[in-house]
């Protein structure tokens, strides 16, 4: 299994989010990625590579899922927080205000010139710091999701995009859940792209996938399943539910999994064999797993109870769809057991292969 890693994704390293009125540190932290690094190093899975990808390519396949708008005011974004004040410089830039899409008339159709209210329509929490080098970071990761579909295109069992800021949460054009460009969904429509007909995304991250649901919650050709904390009582809380089973011509092509916190593995597990059914039903002809290391005992911010060594197994049970498979690096903030809980999965997928 090849590995694309971002050298980039130090880059972003926020310092504080908000949570319930005050600043904490930052969860999503670059030495995340480091023990995953370090992790393979000592258990190697296949060659290390950081991805060249020509800079129009990689725009055109991140505008399959993000719309034209969102990706110009990411791509400007550090460039404006200064602009409104020089002192910006030394902040990570967070928004305060929302315009409450589609509740009670506020408009989200005029794209405002402040750019803290820009902030407000582009991200939907306060717990997303945005800095100097988010953009750089995020758009190589994007480049390590594309390059880890095309490697499978040309016929590999499978490839790991490892890469940070995370995806999953990211919307067609907002950010969030610390994520600024859905990785597993750019993955999934290059899949689609280089000539899969039906692609299933399984989703194994502790919180919802509600960017990656949204982005292709009308699509036939791509199956959403995500297994998750229930939103009633976990993040992010306004989508995940049930009851969301897809919109028009994708009606059916969604699948929520909501576990009460606290769920251990048997009855985790037992909701992935649903998982795997629903995508064996679907069809699907390549898979991708948006793989959140969250649903670890240790997680500080989660409520699944995982270990170490269940995530051998999970990679053994995702292996068992034999597809064509691309991974991609979301939560799991456990830091010093996150590079060991990744590389079990990986290497549970690689041995049952
Ligand atoms: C990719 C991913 O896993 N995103 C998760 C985003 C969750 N954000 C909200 C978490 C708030 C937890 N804050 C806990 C502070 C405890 N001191
Ligand atoms: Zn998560």
């Amino acid at each position: 299994m090849k590995i694309f890693h971002n050298p980039l994704h130090a880059q972003h390293a926020g310092r504080q989010e908000m949570f319930r009125g005050r600043m904490v540190p930052c969860h999503e932290v670059p030495a995340r990625l480091d023990f995953v690094l370090a992790a393979l190093q000592s258990r190697p899975l296949g060659p290390l590579l950081a991805p060249a990808i020509p800079d129009a390519e990689l725009h055109a396949a991140m505008a399959r899922v993000h719309r034209a708008p969102y990706l110009d005011f990411l791509a400007h974004a550090w460039d404006a927080w200064v602009a409104m004040d020089q002192a910006n410089a030394e902040r990570d830039a967070l928004p305060s205000v929302w315009p409450l899409p589609s509740r009670h008339g506020f408009r989200t159709d005029v794209v405002p010139r402040n750019f803290a209210a820009q902030l407000g329509l582009y991200a939907f929490d306060a717990g997303t710091p945005l800095m100097a080098g988010t953009w750089a970071a995020a758009r190589a990761g994007a480049g390590c999701a594309l390059a880890a579909a095309k490697d499978v295109l040309g016929g590999a069992r499978s490839a790991f995009a490892l890469s940070r800021p995370p995806g999953h949460h990211a919307g067609p054009d907002y950010f969030g859940g610390y994520c600024f460009l859905n990785n597993a969904a750019i993955a999934a429509q290059a899949l689609r792209d280089g000539g899969h007909p039906r692609v299933a995304v399984l989703d194994v991250d502790y919180h919802h996938g509600n960017g990656t649901q949204t982005i292709f919650y009308a699509r036939p050709d791509v199956l959403t399943v995500s297994i998750h904390g229930d939103p009633a009582t976990e993040y992010p809380f306004f989508l995940g539910h049930a009851d969301e089973r897809g919109a028009e011509a994708g009606e059916g092509c969604n699948l929520n999994l909501p576990l009460p916190r606290g769920t251990g593995f048997a009855a985790w597990r037992a909701a992935l064999d649903q998982a795997l059914n629903a995508v064996a039903r679907f069809g699907a002809t390549a898979l991708v797993v948006p793989m959140g290391l969250d649903t670890f005992a240790g997680d500080p911010i989660s409520g699944f109870q995982l270990h170490s060594t269940d995530y051998l197994a999970v990679g053994q049970a995702l292996a068992g769809a034999g597809l064509p498979t691309v991974f991609t690096f979301e939560g799991g903030y456990a830091v010093a057991e996150v590079g060991t809980n990744a590389v079990n999965l990986l290497e549970g997928f690689a041995q049952a292969v």
